[in-house]
């Protein structure tokens, strides 16, 4: 796989255009998430740790909004369950078509790499669903039924795994958790530039909830508890038990 720096919004751009996953993010996205989103590597690692204790024997494990499958990758190393498989899912063809050459047939559980919306996939006889940094991009009038859908398709006993870029009440907060991002990005080595043709991109494309929302959501779609287990600044992981 050729992957490379993340450089995309180094340049000034006259007009930005939404953030979309089409083939020059594929390219350097791997760069792009570990400079952008902190505490990823670390949330990649214990995915993998999360999926080695719940994976169950002849059930199947879901990778939601995939990208290159670096969860898949983590869980993949660690599962020790019988019969158990991984199904991870992108609707980017660059993202998938990345992940399934990259993917090596016989390192581990057998993984189906799938290019469809996460939102017409069925969830059957599920132990593990990951959503590393995905519900974010679907809009909120939609997420309460791709919950519902993970829900239903959840063993009893079974986890998800939710990771997410989060907002605030509090006007104080937002504010300074959304300057300590951007200083965790600059510190990266991104410039302004970079970090503002960046959020202008992601504007009402990545729609952030805040921590009491995502709960209540997912308490009401039937999640005994969800709690956060890491967070870093406005970036967050959740695991919400069946
Ligand atoms: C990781 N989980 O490295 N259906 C399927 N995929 C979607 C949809 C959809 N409706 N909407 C967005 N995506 C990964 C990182 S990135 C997070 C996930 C980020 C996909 C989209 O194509 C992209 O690959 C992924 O969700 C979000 O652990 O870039 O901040």
């Amino acid at each position: 796989m050729q992957l490379g720096k993340d450089s995309l919004y180094a340049n000034p751009l006259g007009e930005i255009a939404a953030f979309n996953f089409d083939d020059k993010v594929a390219e350097v996205f791997p760069d792009m998430i570990r400079r952008s989103v902190p505490g990823y590597s670390a949330i990649i690692s214990a995915i993998g740790l999360l999926a080695g204790r719940f994976a169950s024997a002849d059930s199947v494990c879901y990778d939601l909004g995939c990208s290159l499958g670096a969860a898949t990758i983590a869980m993949r190393r660690e599962i020790s369950a019988k019969n158990c498989r991984i199904v991870a899912v992108d609707n980017s063809p660059a993202m998938v078509g990345r992940f399934r050459e990259s993917l090596r047939p016989d390192a581990g559980v057998a993984v189906d790499v799938q290019c469809a919306d996460i939102r017409d996939v069925p969830i059957l006889n599920a132990s593990v669903v990951v959503l590393n940094f995905t519900l974010q991009f679907i809009p909120p009038a939609d997420r309460a039924g791709l919950l519902a859908n993970i829900y239903q398709g959840l063993l009893p006993g079974g986890i998800l795994i939710l990771s997410e870029k989060l907002a605030f009440d509090d006007a104080r907060q937002q504010a300074l958790q959304t300057d300590m991002h951007h200083l965790f990005k600059k510190a990266q080595g991104y410039s302004e530039l970079e970090v503002s043709q960046k959020r202008a991109a992601l504007e009402n494309v990545l729609i952030p909830e805040t921590f009491a929302v995502h709960r209540q959501r997912l308490t009401a779609v039937g999640f005994s508890s969800a709690e956060i287990w890491f967070q870093y600044f406005n970036f967050a992981s959740i695991i919400a038990l069946k």
